[in-house]
């Protein structure tokens, strides 16, 4: 298999940790400047020109979510990243979306903000993206209170995407003190080693950050 990948990219971080926690074995094709033919690959596989995107012999996988799915079903490990039992695969699949939509997502909209000209900046919307990332702290809270992983006692699919989603976001907009369980559970995040290898892989890249990366994780 081969996976385009930017190792700076959170949602390519999110397929990253999957294959890391079942040290499945690929090949990286990094989107980096050092690899310009890695590029015009990605963009004949995916006109989005948006990654991660895995190739596995003829069959393309884009979005990391759906990369992780096809990853447990055709080269599955010993994690399990989503659940045999489908009710239990519901809460999974639900909180992947939870990471994604309200966490990355608004996370995403700051950042991209602040790399558009002065004049195409959008006050408004940078404004709602803060509020809702207050919101989904709020909401984790209650929900992580009682909860080691995002769907409950097993390291999941949800934690592939809320691994980088706070970690980013936490710098974008940071996480209050007053949300206790949510900065524990993003400490637990960088502590498991799958993402704490992301996070490695990514470090020499942080200069890339618009917002500037703080001296810390
Ligand atoms: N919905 C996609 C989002 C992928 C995405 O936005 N990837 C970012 C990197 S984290 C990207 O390709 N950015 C390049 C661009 O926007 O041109 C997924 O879940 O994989």
């Amino acid at each position: 298999m081969k996976l385009y990948a930017h190792p700076f990219a959170s949602y390519c971080q999110k397929a990253l940790i999957a294959l890391y926690e079942n040290d499945t074995a690929f090949e990286y094709r990094a989107l980096t400047p050092e690899h310009p033919e890695a590029f015009s690959e990605l963009e004949a596989l995916w006109p989005f020109k948006l990654f991660p995107v895995l190739v596995d012999g003829e069959r393309t996988l884009s979005e990391a979510t759906i990369v992780i799915e096809y990853l447990q079903l055709h080269h599955p490990g010993p994690v399990r990243l989503i659940p045999e039992d489908p009710r239990a695969a519901v809460e999974v699949r639900f909180m992947d979306r939870v990471f994604d939509n309200y966490v990355a997502t608004p996370q995403g909209k700051i950042v991209a903000d602040s790399l558009r000209p002065a004049e195409s900046r959008d006050a408004f919307g940078v404004a709602e993206a803060r509020a809702r990332l207050e919101t989904a702290y709020r909401w984790l809270e209650k929900v992580m209170a009682g909860r080691r992983w995002a769907a409950g006692d097993a390291f999941s699919l949800a934690d592939c995407a809320a691994a980088p989603s706070l970690f980013y976001a936490d710098w974008t907009h940071p996480i209050s003190e007053a949300f206790a369980h949510v900065r524990a559970y993003r400490q637990r995040l960088l502590a498991r080693p799958s993402f704490a290898r992301a996070v490695e892989e990514a470090r020499p890249y942080r200069g890339l950050f618009p917002l500037g990366a703080p001296a810390r994780d």
